[in-house]
């Protein structure tokens, strides 16, 4: 695919001996920290607001306390209090809060490359709190607008008798997101926030409220397993290629989780000087640190394909505004769709 937009091609990428092979280090400077976010211009903006035409808004954040367990054993349940200093008066207080726990925007700091390290050569040594680098604040100073396209792979999934069993994991190769498109009759351009809707959400969400109807605990003990994104660089090229400023996913990881079938390698693994360990063979190794995608999970999606399947339109504009927090990891994404 050539965009005739002077950036190099996913296969150029992987050919780059001036830089980690796959890796857009460099492309948008050598101090940038924003990644894809760099496909948001200003005429990608004012193409999104285009998009508006009755007003209608859709949160795609789930609630802030969606999970009374964490769906991620190392994060937890927020705490949230509401006190007063008298009985006319109202404050928040939120403990325990892990800004990747629900609906989430994962940054640039999240995951580094095994061989290669952070985004753009950062320093590790400075992805602490308190340090900007690679912060989640540059989401939110750069924000996040523009064209919102919602791929509902799994309605495309039913429709062709292939229906995504949600109790195994199931791995979405980029030949089915090209059908779906095909099926919606749209296509993906330069700078969009996809929206990649499986059904994984609107699932595991129903269990949950029926465990709390009968008062049963169905999920405990389960391993968690999710239908995500295929690991593999045909996923990575295809992301790149496209020029897919953020790619969301109303699943846990936007790839496959666990990563059983992987085809994502990194030297260490093969050398075994790195412990396997669950982020093995993950994509995230490849798309956050060498391409510098944005990725957003846990997007709650079925309201707005509803209303898409409805009008048979997939765009939108889509606004996302992350925490500006100074060194963040990630944050609760924030993300509405207007149409
Ligand atoms: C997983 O590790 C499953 O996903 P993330 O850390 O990106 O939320």
């Amino acid at each position: 695919m050539n965009r005739h937009d002077g950036l190099p091609s996913y296969d150029e990428l992987l050919a780059r001996t001036d830089a980690p092979p796959g890796s857009s280090w460099g492309i948008f400077g050598e101090n940038d920290d924003l990644g894809t976010l760099n496909f948001l211009t200003p005429e990608r903006r004012i193409r999104g607001a285009g998009l508006v035409r009755s007003g209608q808004t859709c949160s795609l954040d789930l609630p802030l306390d969606a999970f009374p367990r964490p769906l991620i054993s190392h994060r937890g349940s927020l705490q949230h209090t509401v006190f007063g200093l008298n009985e006319f008066h109202r404050d928040d207080k939120i403990d325990n809060l892990f800004p990747q726990a629900t609906s989430q925007i994962d940054g640039l700091r999240h995951f580094g490359h095994p061989d290669y390290g952070f985004y753009n050569g950062a320093d590790a040594g400075k992805l602490v709190a308190g340090d900007p680098t690679l912060g989640i604040q540059r989401y939110a100073e750069h924000g996040i607008v523009g064209r919102g396209l919602l791929l509902d792979v799994g309605r495309y999934l039913e429709h062709i008798g292939d229906a995504i069993d949600y109790s195994q994991p199931r791995s979405i190769p980029v030949r089915v997101l090209e059908e779906t498109a095909r099926h919606q009759g749209v296509e993906i351009e330069p700078g969009d926030i996809l929206m990649l809707r499986f059904g994984w959400l609107g699932h595991r969400l129903k269990q949950l409220s029926q465990d709390a109807e009968t008062g049963s605990d169905t999920l405990s003990g389960a391993p968690l397993v999710s239908v995500g994104l295929e690991q593999s660089n045909d996923t990575a090229a295809w992301l790149w290629d496209h020029r897919v400023a953020l790619a969301a996913a109303d699943n846990v990881a936007l790839e496959v989780w666990p990563a059983t079938a992987s085809k994502v390698s990194v030297r260490a693994d093969t050398q075994g000087t790195l412990p396997a360990s669950s982020h093995t063979g993950m994509l995230h190794r490849i798309l956050i640190p060498l391409l510098g995608l944005a990725i957003g999970e846990l997007w709650q999606l079925d309201e707005l394909a509803e209303i898409c399947h409805a009008d048979g339109r997939y765009d939108c504009m889509v606004v996302a505004a992350p925490l500006r927090l100074p060194g963040g990891v990630g944050s609760p994404s924030n993300a509405v769709a207007i149409r």
